[in-house]
């Protein structure tokens, strides 16, 4: 009896280690590769490369290539388990700097990554294939960098590290107040890709439920003077709102109404529409909303709701 109640207690005992083993080695999307000690992430859904690289960046990752054997192996198994319906995924490798000298934006040498060129390749068709991809093999195709691919992203493990806003990013403060994580981001960005750097962070642009949380994103900007503003007009920052192309209607990020998300103060004299092209949602500094032109770099905030 004692045995047998021993054997259970050791399959248990297995049970829960590789429980943990499995949650160890996915975390935001990205497996762990223990070969290699990094973090890789398919994003399956096709970017151009520029895009490609920019997600992985805001991601706090770098577009990645097949550095070492380890590497490219992994790659090659989380491309046969996918559910791509494409052959070729984007890796870091490039010419856009200097035409025809690919290089790795891990910064190793070209021919020190584990690749071969395809047969016929590299080819540079019509001089416009400035980009890379590999197939499942492992076998590299320079491409135009404007169609879109999968891609790998790749992080150290020093920065997987989740905070107590459940997020790896870094920057995130919890708010007692209202329950929510936050983030200023100070280097300023156009509307949609400063949307994409708060997903890209696991978060959303800032959506304001209340009078309250208008208070505490305006203490947050105040937080950050204007001087501390590294691009952008440093007296306004994006939230979650947006005219979702239908001018006129304001919605916020999860398409409720602004009464119906609990806040819809808008700063004295807005929304004015300035100049004829102002369909993306900020904030002033006195906390109250304003509407902005989408494609205007500006600072802006981003949101981690509780699960
Ligand atoms: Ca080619
Ligand atoms: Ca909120
Ligand atoms: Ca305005």
């Amino acid at each position: 009896m004692a045995k047998r109640r021993g054997y259970h207690f050791a399959l248990l005992v297995y049970f829960l280690m590789c429980t943990a083993q499995e949650l160890a080695a996915s975390r935001a999307g990205y497996e762990y590769i223990v070969e290699a000690d990094a973090w890789l992430r398919l994003h399956i859904v096709p970017a151009t490369w520029s895009d490609a690289r920019l997600r992985c960046h805001l991601e706090g990752g770098v577009l990645a290539s097949p550095t070492t054997t380890a590497i490219a192996t992994a790659m090659s198994a989380m491309m046969a388990d996918s559910k791509m319906t494409t052959r070729f995924v984007f890796i870091g490798v490039h010419a856009l700097i200097s035409k025809g000298d690919f290089m790795s934006l891990d910064g190793v040498p070209l021919a020190n990554l584990s690749i071969r060129w395809r047969e016929w390749e590299p080819n540079n068709v019509k001089n416009n294939e400035d980009c890379v991809t590999i197939d499942g093999a492992g076998e590299a195709n320079d491409v135009s960098c404007d169609s879109p691919h999968p891609y790998f992203c790749r992080k150290e493990t020093a920065k997987m590290t989740v905070n107590k806003c459940g997020t790896t990013a870094d920057g995130y403060k919890l708010e007692p107040r209202t329950g929510s994580c936050y983030k200023l981001h100070r280097l300023a960005r156009n509307w949609h890709r400063a949307a994409m750097a708060c997903h890209a962070e696991e978060a959303h642009l800032a959506v304001i439920n209340s009078n309250l949380e208008s208070q505490v994103l305006k203490e947050i900007f105040a937080a950050v003077p204007n001087n501390v503003i590294k691009s952008g007009d440093p007296n306004f920052a994006f939230v979650g709102v947006w005219d979702w192309n239908e001018h006129g209607e304001w919605l916020t990020v999860f398409g409720e109404s602004l009464p119906e998300a609990g806040f819809d103060g808008w700063s004295p004299n807005e929304p004015n529409n300035a100049g004829g092209q102002e369909f993306c949602g900020s904030i002033k500094r006195d906390g109250l909303l304003n509407d902005y032109p989408c494609l205007i770099r500006l600072p802006f905030i981003c949101e981690i709701t509780p699960k």
